[in-house]
């Protein structure tokens, strides 16, 4: 890191399926941009890598794998993200990630595994600093596009999601009601994005590990 440069802030967006994570992620890295602040979208799972091909197929329904083994997949898709991240991170880069091991847990544990063996895989992990959690009851998210293609899009399975994703939050998440208009959604976000910037700016904090 450069002398006298400021570390990038990690904001990471969550939620169920459809809740317009993808949407407010892509605005919000623009409009950071157009700012003139060093921004950068990050996805999980990243469907690029070889891991991410196997996530892929198991996503898309065309192979089968144990929940465990699944798990680790979507873990080992963060860890081969990390370097970059922290380099990105120390470099000054804002990064905004769409989903994270939140999801790795809620998903896993809404399948009955246990917590703290769905946790354990992503200790240590580049903490974000503010998570937004865009908050859509399953019902809602049934009726928008293209809901169902995917293994994981059925409403019970949902409502387990997001009740797994309730119990992880603590002070650094904002609930962001998803079912308002996206205009406002993101101009809630970016309000609350610019008071972490300028608070990142005045009292800098290390890059934190997470859960650990
Ligand atoms: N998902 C995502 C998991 O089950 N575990 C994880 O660690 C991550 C990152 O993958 F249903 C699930 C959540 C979702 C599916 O995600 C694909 P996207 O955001 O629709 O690509």
């Amino acid at each position: 890191m450069t002398a006298g440069m400021a570390r990038g802030l990690f904001i990471l967006f969550e939620g169920c399926d459809r809740s317009g994570k993808t949407t407010q992620s892509t605005r919000l890295v623009q409009a950071l941009t157009e700012s003139g602040v060093n921004a950068k979208l990050v996805k999980f799972p990243d469907r690029t890598t070889a891991i991410g091909k196997m996530i892929d197929a198991y996503l898309t329904q065309k192979t089968q794998l144990s929940d465990e083994a699944i798990h680790l997949l979507f873990s080992a898709n963060r860890w081969e993200a990390m370097h970059q991240m922290r380099t990105d991170l120390e470099n000054g880069i804002t990064l905004v990630v769409d989903r994270y091991a939140f999801s790795g847990v809620a998903f896993s544990a809404a399948k009955k595994l246990d917590f703290k063996w769905c946790k354990a895989p992503d200790v240590g992990l580049v903490a974000p600093d503010r998570v937004f959690f865009l908050d859509i009851h399953p019902d809602d998210a049934a009726k928008r596009d293209g809901y169902g293609d995917e293994i994981y899009e059925k409403r019970e399975f949902q409502i387990e999601v997001r009740v797994k994703f309730f119990t992880m939050m603590d002070a650094s998440w904002s609930i962001v009601d998803a079912l308002k208009s996206p205009d406002e959604i993101h101009r809630q976000i970016l309000a609350l994005t610019n008071t972490a910037l300028k608070r990142h700016e005045d009292a800098p904090a290390p890059i934190g590990k997470l859960w650990s």
